[in-house]
């Protein structure tokens, strides 16, 4: 692109548009020239990750802080493979070093999400680095694929992201990414792809959860499940969303009604991404929300 990379100075965590929308700029390019093709599912899962430990009794954890920088957040079992995402945005936080790592990642996801044809997300600045490990939250925060049985699975599913105050239709929204990526045996454990389209953003995922009969993979591997032609995955975490009828229920309209899922998506997304930052900077004196500046 011609947008100069140049960085506008900072002062007191006040980032104007113009260096927001270099930032921006600069993480389209990224996945414009990376070579596999598949950093952007793992950028969205970066964000996901840094702001999914927010707990809301205590208000701690969620993006503010950057705190997978450090071990031992950076080695919770839940967090493997993100060094990858990590350090592909690393060029970019070297081009812009007073843009912290908690807004440069959170930024990345919303911008990797656009890039692949979802939803604008709003995002505001405002996120501080956190020095050391003392800020990092205790691992078990962000959720297990797999309790064992299909009640407990459901019921964890639930209590994970009602810690972080998500209502149950927020929950199967924000699950709906799992459109996009797939799993790596070498990250956890588990294989494959949930749509034949894991670069696009859309609802496949819930269209695919509705109209396949799912059964158990057999492999040495954890338990997973499979469509019958064995291209596509569940885990058992994502059956959960068809196992219980309140969240079904929310898979059968956002299938139905894309609009609908990029809606709830796009705002329990900023939520996620704004859960426990206290000192968020919407210096848009107009209202408008930053995306609109890209
Ligand atoms: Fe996820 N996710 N996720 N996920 N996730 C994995 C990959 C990706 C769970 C487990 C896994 C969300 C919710 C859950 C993305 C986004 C989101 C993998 C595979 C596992 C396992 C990792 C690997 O091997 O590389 C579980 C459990 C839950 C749950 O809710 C119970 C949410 C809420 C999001 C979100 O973004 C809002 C994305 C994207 C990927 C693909 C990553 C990649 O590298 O590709």
């Amino acid at each position: 692109t011609t947008v100069a990379y140049a960085a506008t100075p900072v002062e007191d965590s006040v980032v104007s548009k113009e260096h927001i929308a270099a930032v921006a700029a600069a993480i389209h390019d990224l996945l414009d020239n990376e070579e596999e093709g598949d950093l952007g599912p793992t950028l969205v899962r970066l964000a996901w990750h840094a702001s999914g430990t927010y707990d809301k009794e205590s208000r701690t954890g969620g993006s503010d802080g950057a705190t997978m920088r450090f071990s031992p957040e950076s080695d919770h079992g839940a967090n493997a493979g993100l060094h990858v995402a990590r350090n592909a945005l690393e060029p970019i936080k070297k081009l812009f070093p007073d843009f912290t790592y908690a807004d440069l990642w959170t930024l990345a996801g919303a911008v990797a999400i656009e890039h692949m044809g979802g939803p604008n997300i709003v995002w505001r600045p405002g996120r501080h680095d956190a020095k050391d490990a003392s800020e990092c939250t205790p691992d078990g925060r962000l959720p297990d694929a797999d309790k064992g049985q299909v009640g407990a699975t459901i019921r964890h599913v639930r209590a994970i992201f009602n810690r972080q105050g998500f209502d149950d239709r927020e929950m199967v929204a924000l699950i709906g990414a799992h459109a996009l990526g797939r799993c790596h045996t070498d990250r956890s454990g588990y294989t494959g792809p949930w749509t034949r389209a894991p670069t696009t953003f859309s609802n496949l995922y819930y269209k695919e959860l509705l109209e396949n009969t799912w059964t158990l993979k057999s492999w040495d591997g954890p338990d997973q499940f499979e469509d019958p032609t064995g291209d596509l995955m569940m885990l058992p975490s994502d059956m959960a969303l068809v196992w219980d009828r309140d969240f079904r229920k929310y898979v059968v309209e956002f299938a139905n009604d894309e609009e609908a899922f990029f809606k709830a998506f796009a705002s329990a997304f900023q939520k996620l991404e704004e859960n426990g930052v206290s000192a968020l900077n919407n210096s848009a004196a107009s209202g408008k929300p930053w995306y609109q500046f890209w």
